[in-house]
């Protein structure tokens, strides 16, 4: 069996090419795919974070630790997406205009691609009316937003203002996440709901919906 603590420190140690050998042995052996992503790469990217924290790693090791973390996620988000069924909406999703973080943003779109979302994807930085025009024009229901740092969580706020000054925010479900983002902040500025793990997504993007 493929040892799972290999992907752990892989991460860890930003070492994308047994990061993804790792993935590719367990997946061959018919690895859970979510158990992966649950118990060993999230807790990896949760350590990474402590030791920027204090100053053990800096951004170059971040960088390494979210390439080892994407190319692993790049072969397992087909698998994460196969789970689901018939479409149950079409979110829109991005992280906010000004943060680049985009690793549990892709988490959650092949999470809900999974539970049977259609999933419009604008990516990292995006800007206010770039959900607005999803809406509009691609007739998305749910716009999903990522914030990782406190100064860009003020953009939630403002797309949420945009959809409102545009006309569509009663057409739309907004969800918002990403590690510094709270359910108090989520009422503060209006949200429809807050998850704070890829596996609460699909949960509250159906109940957003009344699915
Ligand atoms: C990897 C990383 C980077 C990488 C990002 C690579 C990439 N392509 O994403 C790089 C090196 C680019 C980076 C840059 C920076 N980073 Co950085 N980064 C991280 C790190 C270590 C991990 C983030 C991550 O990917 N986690 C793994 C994923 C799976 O978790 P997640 O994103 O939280 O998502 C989960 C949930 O939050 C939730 N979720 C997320 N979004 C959504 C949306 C919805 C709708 C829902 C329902 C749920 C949900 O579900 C996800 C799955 O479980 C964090 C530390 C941390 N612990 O968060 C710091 C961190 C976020 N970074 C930080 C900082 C300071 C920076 C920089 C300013 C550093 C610098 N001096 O340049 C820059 C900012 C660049 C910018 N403008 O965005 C700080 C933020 C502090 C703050 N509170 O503001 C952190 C917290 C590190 C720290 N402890 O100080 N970073």
């Amino acid at each position: 069996m493929a040892d799972l603590t290999k992907l752990y420190d892989a991460i860890l140690n930003g070492d994308n090419k047994t990061a993804i050998a790792v993935t590719e042995e367990a997946l061959a052996e018919n690895a859970d795919p979510l158990e992966m992503v649950t118990s060993y790469m999230v807790p990896a990217m949760d350590e990474v974070g402590k030791r920027f924290e204090c100053e053990e790693y800096f951004v170059p090791e971040l960088l390494l630790a979210a390439r080892a973390m994407k190319g692993a996620l790049a072969l397992l988000r087909p698998l994460l997406a196969e789970r689901g069924a018939e479409p149950l909406g079409r979110v829109a999703i991005g992280t906010v205009k000004g943060d680049l973080h985009d690793i549990g943003k892709n988490l959650i779109a092949s999470m809900l691609e999974g539970g049977g979302f259609e999933i419009i994807d604008l990516g990292a930085d995006v800007a206010p009316d770039r959900f607005v025009q999803a809406v509009r024009e691609k007739n998305a229901n749910v716009v999903c937003l990522s914030a990782l740092l406190t100064v860009t969580m003020p953009s939630m706020k403002t797309t949420i203002e945009a959809l409102k000054a545009a006309g569509v925010r009663d057409r739309v479900k907004v969800l918002i996440g990403g590690a510094p983002v709270t359910q108090q902040y989520a009422d503060e500025i209006g949200a429809d709901g807050y998850g704070s793990s890829a596996s609460s997504a699909v949960p509250l993007a159906r109940k957003a919906l009344g699915k």
